[in-house]
């Protein structure tokens, strides 16, 4: 019997496809303040490796050397911009222009049904967090997750495990109890690092990710009319993701 109790959600790239949104937000931020940085996709892929977005923006200019006179307070300056980033991106949201990807709605509202506690690890902010639980699913949805677990809250962001070890805290759960659900290398490295089993939801991004550990690799959560693709791991047949699959297999795997 499994003893599972608690689902664990990432954000970007699993409840949502959200980069593409956060690479415009990000281009926007950097032309209003008169930047002529442009993140293509080419290069938002490779900086997607450092999670948070101020840690990224720095990362850009120390790796990337755009020319520019480096402000007295670079961290201010670039917290300045991300700030900005923040509220183009909260506006996209709050506009309808991001909407859940395929099968989350439905798993989340058979969880609650089987009373499944859920939970939010994400490196981005709480307010992003909420512009798109909101937008989707009312504000209803801001009491499904007892816990969300967002950007700061923690003195290291993923691959560190700090946040999926600060959510299983505050759900007073230990990790066997609960199956994280990621879309990135440095999210199931996080999950992993924490105890926690993790199934993963690939996307344009992370597809080639090293998702080694992983319960299952799928392209998406699926729909009854929208299969998933298995990418790894084994879905007993299954071809879209339900709660009796993910407690076989987690089951399975604490057998
Ligand atoms: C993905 C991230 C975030 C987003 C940008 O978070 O690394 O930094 O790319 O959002 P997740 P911010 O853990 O949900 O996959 O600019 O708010 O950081
Ligand atoms: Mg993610």
């Amino acid at each position: 019997m499994s003893d599972l109790q608690g689902l664990i959600f990432d954000v970007d790239g699993t409840l949502a496809d959200s980069e593409e949104l956060h690479r415009t937000a990000f281009n926007r931020a950097f032309s209003s303040r008169g930047l002529d940085w442009r993140w293509s996709v080419d290069v938002y892929k490779r900086l997607l490796a450092v999670t948070g977005g101020e840690e990224r923006i720095r990362h850009y200019i120390d790796d990337y050397a755009p020319v520019f006179d480096r402000p007295k307070d670079l961290s201010a300056y670039i917290s300045g911009i991300h700030t900005a980033k923040t509220q183009h991106y909260v506006h996209m949201l709050e506009n309808g222009q991001l909407p859940l990807r395929p099968g989350v709605q439905r798993l989340l509202v058979e969880a609650r049904a089987g009373r499944m506690r859920l939970a939010i690890a994400t490196t981005t902010s709480a307010e992003n967090v909420q512009a798109l639980l909101r937008s989707n699913l009312g504000e209803s949805a801001m009491d499904w997750f007892e816990v969300i677990g967002a950007g700061s809250v923690v003195p290291a962001k993923k691959p560190a495990p700090d946040i999926y070890q600060y959510v299983l805290l505050k759900l007073d759960l230990k990790s066997h109890q609960c199956i994280a659900f990621e879309d990135s290398e440095n999210g199931i490295r996080s999950a992993c690092d924490a105890g926690l089993d993790t199934i993963i939801t690939t996307n344009q991004y992370t597809q080639d990710h090293n998702f080694n550990g992983a319960l299952l690799v799928v392209d998406s959560m699926g729909e009854p009319d929208r299969p998933f693709k298995v990418l790894q791991g084994n879905a007993g047949g299954a071809t879209f993701l339900t709660m009796d699959l993910i407690k076989k297999l987690h089951q399975n795997k604490c057998l």
